[in-house]
């Protein structure tokens, strides 16, 4: 590399964002939107992160690898999380989803670009990528949510094939399910593996996705947190994002990454943003006592948080060719 091609990457890197950082604080008269270009500036050519809830190695691998070789945030969580998709071990995320309490599998999905378009998908049966699915209303309607039958529908006129979402395990448990069905939706350690994920790009752009069956044998029509935008995903890219998982009532009712990301935007880091978003649940009352819900967060510069009620969520993290599992810290240590 060129020496002035060397010093103008590192005016953009690190180097540069550390001067830059103090020139930002220091530069009070700056209009807002010069401080927002300066910021982008310097964000550019960043290291690519990908994060994504729980230890999915795979899916967080192929998201890194992308952003790695040049791709946009966006397409990158898409195709990290369509991983879990296809996968008919994981019983919470598309195809092998458990089924709602009438044995129907229903997936919601949520994407959402560094642009602040996004797009999603409630309750969609027999289509196994819903991420691109959501992805697609985003770019080729003028909406951003899309239910039922008019979202499968939507499907199939964009080329996506017809797919059979409940395998034979599947199946099978919600059989034996049936034997006793006491309707209490529980989120616990076992019963908990959608998946988010966050993507940092080269550019310095953030853009996340968020897709899941849901809880295991909802009523019919239930949706939660996770297609639905500030609560299971939100994304600004002049801060951060942050995506949910866990009881989606309780992020819904809290408005979880909305929340965080905005906390961050008042000078949070991404892990006290998520302790706080944590918090504001668990103070409520001790219902949370029951139930499972954990956040993650990026911020601009690619710092990453983590935090949950109880003991046992851990969440990937790609960076530099390195895809590492890691334990959040929780809030329940009683
Ligand atoms: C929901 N938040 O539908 C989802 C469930 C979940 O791991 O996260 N499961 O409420």
């Amino acid at each position: 590399m060129k020496r002035r091609d060397f010093i103008k990457n590192a005016s953009l890197t690190g180097v540069g964002l550390t001067v830059g950082g103090s020139i930002l604080n220091c530069a009070e008269n700056l209009s807002e939107k010069t401080k927002n270009e300066t910021t982008m500036a310097l964000n550019k050519n960043k290291t690519p992160i990908a994060i994504c809830t729980w230890g999915f190695v795979a899916a967080n691998a192929k998201a890194g690898e992308q952003l790695f070789k040049g791709s946009k945030a966006l397409d990158s969580a898409i195709a990290g999380v369509a991983i879990e998709e296809e996968n008919i071990k994981n019983t919470t995320v598309g195809k092998g989803g458990a089924p709602d309490r009438e044995g129907n599998v229903t997936l919601d999905a949520c994407v959402m670009d560094s642009n602040g378009d996004c797009g999603s998908v409630l309750c969609v049966e027999n289509i196994t990528n819903v991420a691109e699915l959501a992805k697609r209303v985003m770019t080729e309607t003028p909406h951003v949510i899309l239910a039922g039958l008019g979202a499968e529908e939507f499907a199939y006129r964009q080329g996506f094939e017809k797919d059979n979402l409940l395998t034979e395990d599947s199946k099978k448990a919600w059989e034996d399910w049936l034997k006793s069905p006491e309707y209490k939706p529980l989120i616990n350690i076992e019963n908990h593996d959608t998946i988010g994920m966050l993507c940092l790009d080269k550019d310095g752009d953030i853009a996340g996705a968020c897709t899941t069956s849901g809880l295991s044998y909802k009523m019919k029509g239930r949706v939660g947190d996770s297609p639905i935008i500030g609560s299971g995903l939100f994304i600004d890219n002049e801060i951060g994002g942050a995506v949910a998982t866990g009881m989606g009532e309780e992020v819904l009712k809290t408005v979880g990454s909305f929340l965080i990301v905005e906390l961050m935007r008042n000078g949070m880091s991404p892990q006290g943003a998520c302790e706080e978003a944590v918090r504001r649940i668990t103070s409520k009352n001790d219902r949370y006592k029951d139930f499972q819900i954990a956040y993650i967060a990026i911020n601009k510069s690619g710092e990453v948080g983590s935090y949950c009620i109880h003991k046992g969520f851990t969440y990937m993290k790609y960076q530099n060719g390195e895809n590492n599992n890691i334990h959040s810290d929780y809030f329940d240590k009683a």
